[in-house]
């Protein structure tokens, strides 16, 4: 009988770094001192408004009167008075001085004067008399100029209300960017006066895929799906963004991402085909056609969203085009003749440089996903990174200014946690811990470089993103964590950040009606290797949760059930097996607290918690536990949330696996991924070596258990036949993905999971 130890640790917890000073208020000011006693504010502040920017006041009045019943009043005899001055500092410079001899807002500009605002705002706590706020010091002033978030209303559509309630929230933590995703494949949703049939045709669409993209075979629910914005509703967002200090920046798509724009002028495409607007994600082979007309119509397009955006930058896209209607197509060869183009990379880069004049003859700035770099970045364009640090590198190198906003830390489509309660989302993994990592500043950057970085922003794509509660859920809490990275000089630990975020912030947001994420109170086991097996600990947001926890064990002929209580000190051992009998165990883990069990089930195989070296590293994205995920006991799942699974994207993908001592490998299994709607793809073959001390390699011939082939679904498995300590596994992927299949001529992903030996004794 094999035993799961639960070993108990007494210890008690030292207490952890020191609190930014009880700081209620995200992003954190670059000082809060806090003091004692309180302010009680019976249902009133007096603010000096004899010379306040009007604008600003009306939205304290209005904020106040809403949240808190608090009247903003001008004169009375009693109660908090509040005096307003205009000072010499930077125009997002705001200082709040709440002390019993003196009550103070300095502010260098309307702009500082609105963030001291929410500052105030979220400085009201409910005490024993009503609504109350505590003594203390803040000066404080904004790191980067673009601190930016975006939605996507193509994939799934938003109205004018929920447009404002997403700028509304985002003011309240001090972004300042509105990106506006108005045109995709599934939907254009911008009112364009010389082209109707672009919102007649191009707003709506007749079905929209069912589960994921990846779901086999595929399901699409029925029913006319649509909308767009009038240039009056327009016209109103921007406004209420204005008065919120927030600007608003457009994005029309070219040369991709453009089947809506094509449903409606097929003409402005290289084939002329008429197609329907797609009620599936992903990336479409038509595109707008490179010659004049198509090039002319985007102007025409650009001008009308000129004449609404008063934003300095318009974003034109330019991401995830295909180039295989270009290389076919007559006119497209032409206009490379005529401009003296070598490929279509040039081609697309020419495309863009068109529009980077125009834009720029208007008085705008032209910024684009990175794939404009591709080919040549135009002269006066602004990148925005998205594919890692990369092309933010390359365009700061080249004098570009620069937005960063890597996948890594910044795609709030992405699970929040790898709950199995998580309501369906595109994959990835980005737990509130990570975005809080977030640096918009690459390492390799010299100071001069640095200064392109004009900031950064999370992106919120909405393939499954279908109702506005839903857009609440990913973008909250996860945007108090960007906030800290993209306001605070020096942001604090993540620890002090949570601690402050739990104490203050969920009640906040509570207030607000937001219908945020309480993942991070969710048990996370964390599982480390230990001699002979693997140990599992519960990490929570609260240290001192505790949850029930019931493990059932099947071990072949039996089964029993342990149940106990586990807190985040405690940890439990899983005993790798010494024979061929599979022990299988589910761990369930609740609390009064959860409104979910947590089931994690583990394969207690031989080669639990094994020693592996990853000569390869995994890409950052999908490297949640490192090597120890490829022998866990937990077998990857989908749809995948990029924990269960170690995610490569190279041309070969080498490790070391050490088995401790000498043994007979019969044969060895290793876990894949094939979802080639996300470009993950099978790999082509599996070299093995073999050696006895890790020093000298002898090539192991490998052969597929059946006659013809190594897989069996997604797992791969080749008879082995030698005494080794080490084995060097090589996975070898497709050189590029094959024409035909998404992602085509692009290096495929490698999703690689448990790895497992079957070995005899002599
Ligand atoms: C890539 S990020 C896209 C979008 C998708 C998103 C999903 C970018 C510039 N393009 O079209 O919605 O991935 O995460």
């Amino acid at each position: 009988m094999h035993r799961i130890i639960l070993s108990i640790s007494l210890a008690v917890s030292s207490s952890t770094t020191a609190q930014i000073n009880n700081c209620p208020i995200v992003p954190t000011p670059i000082r809060y001192e806090s003091h004692s006693g309180t302010h009680f504010l019976n249902g009133k502040i007096l603010l000096d408004t004899k010379d306040a920017p009007e604008k600003a006041v009306d939205y304290l009045r209005d904020r106040l009167s809403v949240l808190y019943e608090v009247e903003l009043l001008q004169d009375d005899t009693s109660g908090l008075s509040i005096s307003l001055e205009n000072v010499d500092e930077a125009a997002g410079y705001y200082s709040i001085t709440m002390l019993p001899e003196e009550q103070t807002i300095r502010y260098g500009s309307e702009e500082g004067l609105f963030y001291a605002f929410q500052s105030l705002t979220q400085m009201i706590r409910e005490g024993n008399h009503g609504w109350e706020i505590n003594h203390c010091l803040i000066e404080d002033e904004p790191k980067f100029g673009w601190r930016g978030l975006h939605l996507d209303v193509s994939r799934h559509f938003f109205s004018v209300a929920e447009v404002k309630r997403f700028i509304d929230l985002m003011a309240m933590y001090k972004f300042n960017v509105f990106h506006w995703h108005l045109t995709d494949d599934q939907g254009w949703r911008i009112e364009i006066r010389k082209y109707p049939k672009l919102t007649e045709i191009g707003s709506w669409r007749d079905s929209t895929v069912h589960g994921h993209y990846s779901d086999q075979p595929r399901k699409y629910d029925i029913g006319r799906y649509g909308g767009f914005y009038t240039r009056e509703d327009i016209r109103e967002i921007i406004a209420f963004a204005a008065d919120r200090n927030v600007t608003v920046v457009p994005e029309i798509e070219m040369p991709g991402h453009s089947r809506a724009a094509l449903a409606a002028y097929p003409e402005l495409s290289c084939t002329g085909e008429r197609q329907p607007v797609p009620g599936l994600w992903g990336i479409f082979d038509d595109i707008y056609c490179s010659r004049s007309s198509s090039i002319e119509f985007m102007k025409d397009v650009l001008s009308e969203v000129i004449e609404l955006f008063p934003s300095e930058y318009i974003h034109i896209g330019g991401d995830e085009v295909p180039k295989k209607r270009w290389e076919a197509c007559e006119d497209c060869k032409k206009v490379m003749e005529e401009n003296h183009l070598e490929n279509v990379h040039e081609l697309q880069s020419y495309f863009i440089t068109q529009i980077d004049e125009f834009l720029t003859s208007k008085g705008k700035k032209l910024i684009g996903w990175d794939e404009i770099l591709e080919g040549g970045l135009s002269p006066n364009a602004a990148v925005m990174s998205w594919r890692g640090e990369k092309g933010g590198i390359a365009a700061a190198r080249q004098k570009h200014t620069v937005v960063m906003s890597p996948t890594t830390y910044c795609y709030f489509d992405y699970y929040q946690s790898g709950n199995k309660s998580e309501p369906l989302a595109i994959g990835g993994l980005l737990p509130l811990e990570k975005v809080y990592q977030f640096n918009p500043i690459p390492e390799a950057l010299t100071e001069e470089e640095r200064k392109y970085i004009l900031g950064g922003q999370a992106n919120v794509w909405t393939e499954y993103i279908p109702d506005f509660e839903h857009v609440e859920y990913m973008v909250y809490p996860r945007a108090l964590a960007l906030i800290q990275s993209l306001w605070c000089k020096e942001k604090p630990h993540y620890e002090d950040f949570l601690s402050n975020y739990l104490k203050y912030q969920e009640d906040f947001l509570d207030h607000l009606n937001v219908h945020f994420s309480r993942s991070i109170h969710d048990p996370e086991l964390m599982l480390e290797r230990a001699e002979n097996g693997i140990v599992a600990r519960l990490k929570a947001a609260d240290p001192n949760a505790h949850f029930d926890v019931r493990i059932h064990v099947n071990s072949g002929k039996s089964s029993y059930v342990n149940a106990f209580v586990m807190g985040t000190q405690d940890s439990i051992f899983l005993e790798r097996s010494t024979d061929s009998i599979d022990k299988i165990i589910t761990m369930k883990i609740t609390s009064d607290a959860l409104n979910d069990e947590h089931v994690h089930r583990f394969l207690l195989h031989s080669d639990l918690g094994r020693p592996i070296e990853l000569i390869t590293p995994p890409h950052p994205k999908y490297n949640h536990n490192g090597s120890l995920t490829l022998v866990d006991g937990n077998r990857g799942a989908i749809p995948w949330k990029g924990d269960e699974w170690l995610g490569f994207r190279e041309q070969e993908v080498s490790m070391i696996v050490d088995m401790e001592q000498l043994e007979f490998v019969d044969d060895i299994t290793i876990g894949f991924l094939d979802d080639s709607g996300s470009w993950i793809y099978l790999p082509e073959s599996v070299s093995v070596k073999a050696s006895k001390n890790g020093r000298c390699w002898k090539k192991v011939n490998v052969k597929p258990p059946t006659d013809h082939n190594h897989f069996e679904g997604s797992t791969y498995r080749a008879i082995l036949g030698v005494k080794a300590r080490y084995l060097k596994v090589t996975v070898h992927p497709m050189e590029e993905i094959p024409a035909g299949m998404p992602g085509e001529g692009r290096i495929p992903w490698t999703f690689m999971d448990e790895i497992q030996m079957l070995k005899r004794s002599e």
